[in-house]
């Protein structure tokens, strides 16, 4: 899922009841008084997925200040900071429950006593560079499926993966199609692109870099029906609609194919890096020109399991 970001406040702001009292450490800070709101937009925001605040603060005496957006707490409020010497750098949740939305976001302060109370003399602080780190949704919607994935890498992704039986000249001539050369350094590069992306769980960067390589390729989104987990398959085609394997004798010009490639993510239902289930790369369409006396077969380069 892609992130952005807003902007919440970006001048420090004095709350409390003694403006100037901060004259010696930081001169000529805004007096916000006892309150203060600010607006702040999110656009594109996906409001069921948690954001968070960064933010400086200075001198925060207890943790009965409030901190609200959109209306409700944050949960833990605005962190006690007592020291007036330096600044303290703070993340806070926003949790779904605060409903960001595009537009007309409120970021509410109020200082507060240490009763609570929100009058005589309440707690002098500062606060500064107030950032929002939200989610938004990919630019890409990743082709989707509900179904047995046992089943399906049992009975479909796996069969459409022939065998080659014997390796380099030696291989088994019946096996010798040609559906498989050597990756480039080029490509195999592009590769790791991809895998950096599924490992950092950045599924639509995956999906899109992949597709460069080749446009049969797809980050399919596959939620296990019996388990209701959501895996991400790394694959060509999709499933119900893989392409068939192309054979070509040994000794015609090789037109473009695409490595075949499975990856199996782990769920999405945690933010841990997804482990890699398998690899198996076989096949490649590429623009190489095989001279005609040369007899190619998927026994080169690479084999299925070991990438
Ligand atoms: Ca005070
Ligand atoms: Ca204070």
């Amino acid at each position: 899922m892609a992130s952005n970001f807003t902007v919440v406040l970006f001048q420090r702001q004095q709350f409390g009841n003694q403006p100037g009292t901060f004259n010696d450490v930081e001169p000529n800070v805004p007096f916000a008084g006892r309150s203060k709101s600010f607006v702040f937009d999110c656009p594109n925001v996906q409001a069921s997925e948690p954001a968070f605040l960064m933010f400086q603060s200075r001198d925060v005496d207890h943790p009965r200040n409030v901190f609200e957006v959109n209306g409700i707490g944050v949960f833990g409020g605005l962190p006690v900071s007592p020291a007036r010497d330096s600044w303290n750098g703070n993340v806070l949740l926003v949790e779904p429950h605060h409903q960001l939305r595009a537009t007309g976001n409120v970021l509410h302060v109020e200082s507060r006593d240490a009763r609570g109370t929100g009058s005589g003399n309440i707690d002098d602080f500062l606060i500064d560079n107030v950032v929002l780190v939200y989610k938004t949704p990919d630019a890409v919607t990743l082709p989707s499926v509900t179904g047995d994935l046992a089943a399906f890498i049992k009975t479909e992704l796996l069969l459409s993966m022939t065998n080659v039986r014997g390796s380099g000249a030696s291989a088994n001539p019946a096996d010798q199609h040609n559906e498989y050369v050597l990756p480039t350094a080029s490509q195999l590069g592009s590769w790791r692109v991809v895998f950096r992306s599924l490992l950092a769980g950045a599924w639509a960067d995956a999906h899109i870099q992949a597709r460069t390589l080749s446009s049969t390729y797809n980050v399919v989104r596959f939620l296990d029906a019996s388990t209701q987990r959501t895996y991400y398959v790394l694959m060509e085609g999709l499933p119900g609609h893989i392409p068939a394997a192309v054979s070509r004798p040994s000794s015609v010009t090789i037109s473009i194919r695409p490595t075949r490639r499975v990856e199996a993510g782990e769920p999405t239902s945690s933010i841990q890096s997804p482990a890699v289930r398998s690899v198996s790369p076989h096949r490649t369409r590429t623009t190489t020109s095989i001279p005609p006396s040369r007899p190619l077969t998927r026994t080169s380069g690479f084999r299925r399991g070991r990438f």
